[in-house]
């Protein structure tokens, strides 16, 4: 692969094991609060991050590219609320759509139509990332302050069970 693709997708491989850091970092905030559905919903999808950085390794690997992990920043470790941190994970979900937005657009540039075909996958993954957070951030919003509500969402969130491994 092209050296600038390369850096590229060394560069967003590392931001999605960020985002495995940054869930499981509020994966602990939910758990140190007592939202343990909370929690097991965060550390799942910290699980799915880490999956997606490795289908990441596996593409540049496979394109004989060289894999340079990178130092992963340190992510925030306390929230002001539940809300706050499902509005932050919202919103982070926008960046990493970005960012596959101009990997896309860098591949196209290069006429890599394989580059450009793994990149579907994440395309569509985000759209699913950014309507479910958002879906949350709006549940979270409609029970404000009211424990009961709280807890009726922590239980619902509870209930995720891992995806199965992406093909691939
Ligand atoms: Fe990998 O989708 Fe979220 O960050």
């Amino acid at each position: 692969m092209k050296k600038d693709m390369e850096k590229a997708f060394n560069d967003h491989l590392n931001a999605e094991f960020f985002s495995a850091y940054l869930y499981l970092s509020m994966a602990n905030y939910f758990a140190a609060v007592n939202l343990d559905g909370m929690a097991a919903w965060m550390r799942v999808q910290s699980e799915e991050e880490r999956a997606h950085g490795m289908k990441f390794v596996d593409f540049i690997n496979d394109r004989d590219g060289r894999v340079a992990l990178q130092k992963i920043d340190q992510p925030p470790v306390e929230w002001e609320s539940p809300l706050a941190a499902f509005q932050e994970a919202y919103e982070h979900e926008c960046s990493i759509s970005a960012k596959i937005n101009q990997l896309v657009d860098l591949s196209n540039k290069h006429s890599d139509h394989a580059a450009h075909n793994f990149l579907q996958w994440f395309v569509s993954e985000q759209v699913e990332e950014e309507a479910t957070a958002l879906r949350i951030v709006e549940q979270l919003k409609r029970v404000g302050d009211n424990a009961v509500g709280l807890m009726i969402i922590d239980q619902q969130l509870g209930a995720r069970t891992p995806a199965a491994a992406p093909a691939g």
